[in-house]
């Protein structure tokens, strides 16, 4: 298959006309459109760095995760960490041109200037842990610039956003540190100027570089911040180590990256991020259009689709995972890594009735599970919290009944962030527990690692249907969740009239019994138990479980042929607003198991269920419908909703808005474009389920399905010519799509395997784990 450049372009810097404090956007404050619309995000897990690539004075506005201040809801808010200025006073500019390039990781800015070319290249390595900028020209002795950087927001009204802050700048070296009042969270950022010719100078705020021939920027960034259980369980003064700095730590980091040299850290960043970007490629038999992506979109917008932008966003998604969770970093929030807020929307957290969710959806089938470690070790490291949570609420929902010493299970609700998780209630019940098991399953499923099923999914798996099954309430024969809501959706007191729910702050119904928290402790118990046959697991309480699993009656067909949301309504939107954002009652469709093809009437219901609530919708939501339309087998209304996405909720640098900026609809949406090429949910993996007519023509490689087999495709007027299945763990395959049955395999040695037929369109055979399979079809 070629290999396609992927890159976003312009023609022009990003502008840089200032931030707003007036516009506060959900909670987050000051609001810069500037930044969220035109600047380039690269990132490492660690640190995120905001581009503008301009020509009089380069911004680049640096976020580190673990750097928060007190947050809307005072438990923690990410915060930006620092601007880094780099004033060139450059004017008459010719031939200008920044791109972001996603097949290197890598943003390069170019243009000429008082007869000089400029050329810029700006990387951050996760091997080295820092920013690298490279400035080079093309003639002797023209790098004349000033480095100025700044910790922003040190003048903070408010206690839990204050920070000190202080500067010290020694002849090639610029050190920013202080406290964060909140936490207090120590912080340090140094930033190395290496020239090749010319001359530096400094004062106690900046170093000047003088017609130097070429300079290095390496920027490290370092905090107190220890991820561990004592973070969530303590007070906000007692989370951090007061008394840690990490001076030594950024100072070795930078140590290291100068030793190395420019060269040697740009291969070693190569080689880590491609190792991961380039298992995957999308065709769509699209085109080069040869216009900046500003414009590429404009017309997109205008109704003329292309293909191109469509892998380009795909693969946008996939480097942005890259980009904003790693193993050993903290996992992805909702707006990545990046933030230029002095408070952050939600406090840029891990929002978990969908969001944070949402994020790592692609991250298996995308070939790139390895992003979802960050995600395994902060819930590791909150899971003492979560079984505090468990236990306190079997103590009130069973008042005597001795549970001290008892595994409670575990469980979490929807407020979350780097410094804190919150329990169920309120607007989002305790199926949000379960919508975040189902993130440990998947990846236990595409993975198939054995330690990781031993260790870390069973017993999580296991210890969620503890809480569920000892907190079910009996009703008549069903077993039911109580309180239990459809997270965010508002009724009015009219609808409510009668209903066995009440109404509480912010309009939000709670009830008994929703069909989202119902439908994840169904999905909770179904994969502990499928988890338990696969490891031979015997616990009498696997029985339990099973027993309760029948009780639970998750999906109701209503009067309007719609999957009810509440078990009390009878025509559609009975309760609830009908258009809105949130379709938890069809999560048990995606990302959830239960409605799938061996039950027809409940995917026509769900179908209908989305044919009713509408499309008119922000981002993440756009998407869940879109991965919903994937599940259902709809590829054109799978598209459009991908093509909805692109036209009205998607900036010029292509991020996504809810709005505002949040990154969650960015990976759902290389989620869903996986789930339209590829799913693998059900009995047998299924090729092009849902494909739509502009993508009737087209090759894949290395999109993986659950059994970890990597399945590469092409395909001719929507039907399938090469096949091929590397098997990373051995076992069985399974594969359905049209005529197939009448295919031949052979292994990586070219010996034919023995095929299964099981149906006109579906094939099995055994495979050898390393092995790579070749479908030959008739
Ligand atoms: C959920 C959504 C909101 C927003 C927030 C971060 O609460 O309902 O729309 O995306 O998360």
């Amino acid at each position: 298959m070629r290999e396609t450049v992927y890159e976003l372009w312009e023609k022009e810097p990003a502008p840089n006309s200032g931030a707003d404090y007036a516009k506060l956007q959900a909670g987050g404050y000051p609001y810069d459109k500037d930044w969220e619309y035109y600047s380039y995000p690269i990132g490492n897990g660690y640190i995120g760095a905001n581009l503008f690539g301009r020509t009089d004075t380069e911004r680049v506005q640096i976020t580190d995760k673990t750097v928060h201040v007190q947050g809307i809801y005072g438990s923690g808010g990410l915060t930006s960490f620092a601007e880094l200025y780099l004033d060139f006073g450059h004017t008459d500019i010719k031939n200008y041109r920044r791109a972001l390039n996603l097949n290197t990781a890598t943003a390069s800015v170019s243009y000429e200037s008082g007869g000089a070319r400029y050329n810029r290249e700006y990387f951050v390595s996760y091997p080295d842990r820092i920013l690298v900028i490279r400035l080079t020209a093309d003639k002797a002795k023209s790098l004349s610039f000033k480095v100025r950087p700044q910790i922003p927001y040190v003048d903070a009204k408010k206690h839990g956003d204050r920070r000190t802050a202080k500067t010290v700048v020694e002849s090639d070296l610029i050190t920013l540190s202080g406290t964060m009042a909140y936490f207090p969270c120590n912080y340090e950022g140094q930033i190395k100027v290496l020239n090749e010719g010319g001359d530096l100078s400094h004062d106690n705020e900046s170093i000047s570089v003088v017609n130097a021939n070429s300079v290095t920027l390496i920027l490290a960034t370092g905090s107190n911040y220890r991820l561990g259980p004592d973070l969530f369980l303590n007070k906000p003064e007692l989370k951090l180590d007061p008394s840690l700095y990490p001076h030594d730590e950024v100072s070795s980091t930078i140590g290291k990256a100068v030793k190395k040299g420019y060269i040697a850290l740009k291969t070693g960043h190569l080689a880590d991020y491609q190792n991961l970007f380039n298992r995957v490629a999308v065709n769509l038999n699209s085109q080069p259009s040869g216009l900046p992506t500003s414009a590429l979109l404009e017309q997109y917008q205008k109704g003329k689709r292309d293909n191109r932008l469509e892998e380009l966003m795909f693969q946008y998604g996939r480097y942005l995972l890259i980009a904003s969770s790693r193993e050993k970093s903290l996992p992805a929030n909702l707006q990545g890594v990046w933030s230029q807020y002095e408070s952050s929307p939600w406090t840029g957290g891990y929002w978990h009735n969908i969001n944070v969710q949402m994020n790592y959806w692609g991250a298996m089938s995308a070939n790139l599970a390895e992003t979802f470690e960050a995600y395994i070790a902060y819930f590791n490291a909150y899971l003492p919290q979560a079984r505090k949570f468990a236990t306190n609420l079997v103590k009130t929902s069973k008042p005597g009944v001795a549970v001290e010493g008892a595994d409670n299970g575990w469980i979490l609700g929807t407020g979350a962030n780097a410094y804190s998780i919150s329990g169920p209630g309120g607007h989002s019940g305790p199926g949000t527990g379960g919508f975040t098991s189902k993130l440990l399953m998947d990846y236990a499923f595409f993975t198939g690692d054995r330690e990781f099923l031993e260790k870390v999914a069973y017993p999580a798996m296991l210890s969620m249907s503890r809480f569920y099954s000892s907190t079910l309430v009996p009703k008549g024969d069903l077993l039911l969740v109580e309180p239990s809501a459809s997270p965010e959706n508002t009724a009015t007191e009219k609808q409510i009239k009668g209903m066995p729910g009440h109404m509480m702050k912010g309009g939000h119904y709670v009830t008994i019994g929703s069909t989202f928290d119902q439908g994840f402790v169904w999905e909770n118990f179904n994969d502990t138990l499928i988890l338990a046959r696969l490891l031979g697991k015997q616990d009498p309480f696997l029985k339990t479980i099973e027993e309760q699993m029948a009780k639970l009656d998750p999906i109701i067909i209503g009067a309007s042929g719609q999957i009810k949301e509440y078990r009390e309504e009878n025509a559609y939107s009975d309760i609830g607003d009908p258009k809105h954002r949130h379709i938890s009652h069809l999560c048990p469709l995606y990302p959830g198991t239960m409605i799938n093809s061996a039950r027809p009437e409940w995917m026509s219901a769900a179908s209908k269920t989305l044919d009713l609530r509408g499309d008119k919708t922000t981002g993440w939501a756009i998407v869940h419908r879109m991965n919903c339309r994937a599940r259902l087998k709809e590829g054109e209304k799978a598209h459009g909703l991908y093509a909805r996405l692109l036209t009205e909720r998607t900036t010029p640098n292509l991020w996504t808005l809810h709005p505002p900026f949040q990154i969650d609809a960015n990976l759902g949406a290389m989620a869903g474009v996986v789930e339209m090429l590829v799913q693998s949910h059900e009995e047998a993996v299924d090729l092009l389920p849902a494909l739509p007519k502009a993508w009737q023509n087209g090759s894949f490689k290395g999109l993986v399905a659950r059994g970890n087999f990597v399945v590469d495709a092409q395909w001719t007027n929507g039907r399938a010519t090469r096949i091929s299945v590397t098997s990373r763990n051995g076992g069985e395959f399974r594969l359905s799509h049209a005529g197939l049955g009448a295919a031949s395999v052979t292994n990586t040695a070219g010996s034919p395997v023995e095929v299964f037929k099981e149906k006109d369109d579906r094939i099995r055979f055994n495979t050898t784990k390393g092995d790579k399979y070749t479908l030959t079809l008739k």
